[in-house]
């Protein structure tokens, strides 16, 4: 079972990162947890979230920009371990109206298939 700051009893992936929701694991340290999507639109479709809980890209702060800097650098790594040297997407859902429909920060890594001309 994983720490998770901020824990909210009522959020989706504060449980999935608990272990309280089985998930498919791809990669996990003591600040974020990533697992595979389980409706991929992709042949590589994998979720990387933070450990504490944070809303969304929305409530990207000064303060946990770090955070997030670092997430990135898990996603690179993610990304070339799951050899996606073709190239990959990195998408974050914000809001209803941007298509989010879980609210814990989370970025999407998506590849495997040639995925250009695909915004929305
Ligand atoms: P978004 O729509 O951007 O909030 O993305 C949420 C993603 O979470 C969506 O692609 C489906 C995925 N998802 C929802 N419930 C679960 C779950 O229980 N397990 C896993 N692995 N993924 C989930």
């Amino acid at each position: 079972m994983s720490n998770v700051q901020n824990y909210d009893p009522d959020c989706l992936f504060c449980k999935i990162v608990r272990g309280d929701i089985p998930s498919d694991k791809v990669y996990e340290d003591e600040l974020c947890y990533a697992f595979r999507d389980i409706d991929p639109q992709a042949p590589t479709h994998i979720l990387v979230v933070p450990k504490t809980h944070i809303a969304s890209c929305g409530a990207v702060t000064a303060e946990n920009a770090g955070l997030v800097g670092y997430i990135f650098t898990v996603i690179a790594q993610i990304a070339a371990a799951e050899g996606l040297d073709k190239g990959w997407r990195v998408v974050s859902n914000v809001g209803p109206d941007g298509g989010q429909s879980v609210p814990h920060l989370h970025f999407h890594i998506l590849g495997g298939r040639c995925l250009s001309g695909q915004m929305g």
